[in-house]
């Protein structure tokens, strides 16, 4: 089986003249990317301050934003027989711009999904709930495809962002797991894949305690 390294490596050379030619139009492509990505994390972060202000809690831990490498999205337009173009990459690729938000506690997750779905200038494109439905491995996370503008100084352009809503205990879980076998095709029925998952499910176990803990702490203090 080909490493995941040569696999990037023969897929930045069979894309580099391509872009190479669109060099510039890749680059103010990703700006805005970047541009989106800066609006989903402000965003997140007023929620978590007015929430702070009304609960004294943060409910957001960490948050965290990557831009899809070139060599991610070379091989998943190929992957998908997509055409290879700019327009191509901005219509058909719905995760160049990815927000992992990690929260406390499971139900931080819906609560922050809910308000941000409220505001008027968010479009929900998709849903995927791994938390409530989780994928045969273990791996737990909301994951939502928005499309929102970002303001340009003489027009507005609306862009997707995918954002993963987890909590720490999945968030841990995910990284570590994504590590040692996403992608690296071991075998689901393997002795690792059924310890990963056995974690997983240890994992759910502290987020459901984790999750009464502060409800209980809260019935407490009044
Ligand atoms: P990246 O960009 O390197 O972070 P795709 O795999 O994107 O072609 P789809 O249907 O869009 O297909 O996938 P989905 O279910 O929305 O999940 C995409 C992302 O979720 C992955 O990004 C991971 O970050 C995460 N994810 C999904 N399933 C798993 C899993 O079983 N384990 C772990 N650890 N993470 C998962 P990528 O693909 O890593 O791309």
């Amino acid at each position: 089986m080909e490493n995941n390294d040569n696999k990037q490596y023969h897929t930045i050379k069979k894309f580099q003249p391509w872009l190479e030619q669109y060099r510039d139009e890749y680059l103010e492509l990703m700006a805005y990317y970047r541009c989106a990505m800066m609006e989903v994390e402000t965003k997140f972060r007023v929620l978590n301050e007015e929430y702070s202000l009304r609960h004294e809690r943060n409910p957001i831990d960490s948050i965290k934003s990557r831009l899809k490498t070139p060599e991610s999205i070379f091989e998943k337009i190929e992957r998908r027989g997509y055409e290879l173009s700019i327009e191509s990459i901005e219509r058909n690729l719905d995760d160049v711009a990815g927000i992992r938000l990690i929260c406390k506690c499971p139900s931080d997750i819906y609560m922050l999904c809910d308000a941000l779905l409220r505001q008027d200038d968010v479009i929900l494109v998709e849903k995927k709930d791994y938390v409530k439905e989780p994928k045969a491995n273990g791996y737990r996370s909301l994951h939502l495809i928005i499309a929102l503008p970002i303001f340009l100084h003489d027009h507005k352009k609306i862009m997707t962002v995918e954002i993963q809503f987890r909590t720490i205990a999945m968030d841990w879980w995910a990284t570590l797991e994504h590590e040692i076998r996403y992608k690296k095709n071991i075998n689901d029925d393997s002795e690792i894949a059924r310890r990963l998952l056995a974690c997983a499910e240890t994992c759910f176990e502290i987020d459901t305690e984790i999750e009464r803990i502060y409800v209980d702490s809260l019935k407490k203090r009044y």
